[in-house]
């Protein structure tokens, strides 16, 4: 394959990107806080290049999804290294884990100091207003319809909007944006690229699948060798390609004239490291400081 070919390449629309960020900027006015959702498995690739930008002092929690499919160890060190004193991190399984409770918690947490002014004026603190955003695929309408269910939602009639929004009175503390910020990627990046082809935030057709697999397979040798030995039974390599070949032997892979079928065994693997098969595994590793 050609070096050029290799490129992982994204295409994200620019023109979707400004009406993106118009629309985004509407919505947060009205809000009095951002949850911000990422993959665990890819903190740093899940992010927005330009969310600290459009939220500027907007009050955020960055909440880690698919806790269930990381690595723990990773996603404790994700969790340390990304929060501060502006910037409360928790991480859950959006399917299992007590939304409600959880998102009720944080947002108090969050905004104590509002509550707090609120009663220092007598006034009886009013639900607090929050938006879920975050790029394909971490979670986001897992989450609304999990904490919305069988909410009934009102129609805002607050000024500023041109477009009526709808919120969900979730309880008396909590009220929630029913639409999600969807944001894009930083994909410009082609290590980005690959860490969100692996962990599924990207559809397949527009992906290089053999440079995906290798990727992923490369990267659990270095840090994940036991999960391939133990889900596949095969002794590894050094070589990557001969590892994938192994796993296309172990499976029984085979194109009809009995030869090894690669293809189909890019996709298995590629198929069962999204889903957790392979174990639980953060595909990107955290190294301090991070955002
Ligand atoms: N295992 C696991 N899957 C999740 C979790 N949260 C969401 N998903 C799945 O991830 C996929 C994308 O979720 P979705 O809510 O559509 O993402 P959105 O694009 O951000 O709205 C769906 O198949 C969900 O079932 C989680 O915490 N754990
Ligand atoms: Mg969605």
């Amino acid at each position: 394959m050609e070096q050029n070919e290799r490129k992982v390449n994204i295409n994200w629309f620019p023109g979707h990107m400004t009406k993106a960020k118009r629309q985004m900027q509407e919505k947060l006015k009205m809000v009095d806080m951002v949850v911000e959702c990422r993959d665990a498995r890819i903190p740093n690739a899940s992010k927005n290049p330009m969310l600290d930008e459009l939220i500027q002092n907007k009050p955020r929690c960055i909440l880690l999804t698919k806790t269930d499919k990381a690595d723990p160890l990773e996603t404790q060190k994700w969790i340390e290294s990304i929060q501060n004193e502006t910037t409360k991190v928790i991480a859950c399984n959006v399917l299992k884990d007590n939304m409600t409770q959880i998102l009720t918690a944080v947002s108090k947490e969050v905004m104590a100091s509002f509550i707090e002014k609120q009663k220092r004026r007598g006034i009886n603190p009013r639900a607090i207003r929050i938006m879920i955003v975050g790029i394909p695929n971490v979670g986001k309408s897992t989450l609304i319809n999990r904490v919305a269910k069988k909410k009934a939602t009102v129609t805002a009639d607050r000024p500023g909007v041109t477009k009526a929004l709808q919120w969900v009175k979730i309880n008396k503390d909590l009220e929630l944006l029913d639409t999600p910020g969807v944001l894009w990627p930083k994909f410009e990046d082609e290590q980005v690229g690959l860490c969100l082809a692996i962990s599924g935030a990207i559809r397949d057709e527009i992906l290089p699948l053999e440079d995906v697999c290798l990727f992923g397979l490369d990267y659990c040798m270095k840090y994940y060798p036991q999960n391939l030995i133990d889900r596949y039974s095969i002794e590894l390599s050094e070589d990557t390609v001969e590892n994938l070949r192994r796993i296309a032997k172990a499976r029984g892979c085979l194109k009809n004239n009995g030869i090894l079928d690669e293809e189909k065994a890019i996709q298995l693997f590629i198929r069962e490291a999204r889903d957790g098969l392979v174990g639980r595994i953060s595909w990107e590793k955290c190294y301090g400081n991070a955002q």
